[in-house]
């Protein structure tokens, strides 16, 4: 706990909604977010002095303006974040929860698990600095839910898979347990999947609004906003709209980290350059010729491998245009304060 640091639950253009960090209250006690205003960019500096974005879980201080009122002054250091890489052509990330020490990847049962989809969220959860772990929901829905399950496994290498049916109240347990004071979570994972629910039934009362998906599959998230849900005991639940699509960002070592079996396959190959194609004594094609390393995992790897090295290149490009605008700002400031007066 940081002294005086309070919890961002929300954010709201232009504001903020602030919970205390971590604060002990009785479970009975509702805790009301206090709103506070941040600087007319929106950012708020941090410990680097750097100004940021405030997020949902980032503990901030608040001091006051000129006029008396309420103000975010400072951002402290995150000690961890889930970032994505936000779609289209610019090299921008989004930190899409701050300060959480578990990952929850949330995967509905049935429809089947989409087993790509928690690779990909597990390579930005091993990223975070958080742990990862992955929540099977609507096993009430299945004849068959530990077989399942024991697919899921076998992608989720170092991680706990756990399945429940939140709408019954069956398999919390283990996510129970989780919830120490001050732990924070994050629920992610695609529409439906039953993260609002599971908060819900975690919470012990109806904090988020669930909601059925539209007939025609299209559109609708029940969950439009990311907010933190402070728990009777100290620990917190942070809820987030399902997600469609989500990019990666450039990490070898979460990506290792979430192909732990195929990155020792590679380390087999007879050249540590081995492309995997039709090299001799490659480790990996000999796997994926006797079936052991199914094609499915490997495109996967292959493919956020490829995402991750475009993701980079792209950031780099970013960060080159912005050197050159840089420079460019301050030969113009230079040129201005050197320019004789007219
Ligand atoms: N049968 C069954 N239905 C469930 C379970 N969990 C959630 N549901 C239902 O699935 C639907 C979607 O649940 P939500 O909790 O709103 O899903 P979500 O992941 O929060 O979805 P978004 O907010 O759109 O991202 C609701 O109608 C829930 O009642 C479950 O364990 N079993
Ligand atoms: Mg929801
Ligand atoms: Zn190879």
């Amino acid at each position: 706990m940081v002294p005086g640091a309070r919890r961002v639950a929300r954010v709201d253009r232009g504001a903020v909604l602030l919970v205390p960090d971590g604060a002990l209250h009785a479970p009975e006690v509702h805790v009301e977010p206090v709103r506070v205003g941040l600087d007319h960019d929106g950012l708020v500096p941090g410990p680097d002095g750097e100004r940021t974005a405030p997020t949902v879980g980032d503990l901030v201080v608040v001091g006051e303006r000129a006029d008396g009122t309420a103000v975010v002054t400072a951002l402290v250091r995150r000690r961890s974040a889930l970032v994505r890489d936000s779609a289209g052509g610019t090299s921008r990330t989004q930190v899409m929860a701050a300060n959480v020490d578990v990952v929850l990847v949330a995967e509905h049962l049935d429809p089947d698990p989409d087993l790509g989809r928690i690779e990909r969220l597990l390579v930005l959860a091993w990223r975070s600095g958080a742990r990862p772990v992955v929540v099977l929901t609507k096993a009430d829905l299945v004849p068959d839910p530990s077989g399942l399950a024991a697919e899921v496994r076998e992608v989720a290498l170092g991680v706990d898979v756990h399945v429940v049916s939140a709408g019954c109240g069956e398999g919390l347990d283990p996510l129970r347990a989780l919830l120490a004071p001050d732990v924070a979570i994050v629920l992610v994972g695609p529409s439906g999947a039953g993260k609002s629910t599971l908060v819900n039934a975690l919470a012990g009362a109806p904090v988020m609004e669930t909601g059925e998906r539209r007939a025609d599959g299209r559109g609708r998230h029940t969950t439009t906003h990311r907010e933190l849900v402070p728990l009777g005991h100290g620990a917190m639940l942070i809820d987030t709209p399902g997600i469609r699509g989500v990019g990666v960002v450039a990490d070898e070592d979460a990506l290792d980290a979430t192909f732990a079996d195929v990155e020792a396959l590679a380390k087999g190959c007879r050249f540590a350059d081995c492309a995997h194609g039709r090299e001799p004594g490659c480790a990996v094609r000999a796997a994926l010729d006797d079936g052991s390393l199914p094609e499915r995992r490997f495109d996967s790897w292959q493919r956020l491998g490829r995402e991750m090295a475009f993701q980079a290149r792209r950031a780099d490009a970013a960060l080159a245009a912005q050197d050159r605008a840089r420079v460019k700002k301050q030969a113009r400031a230079y040129r201005s304060r050197t320019r004789p007066p007219a």
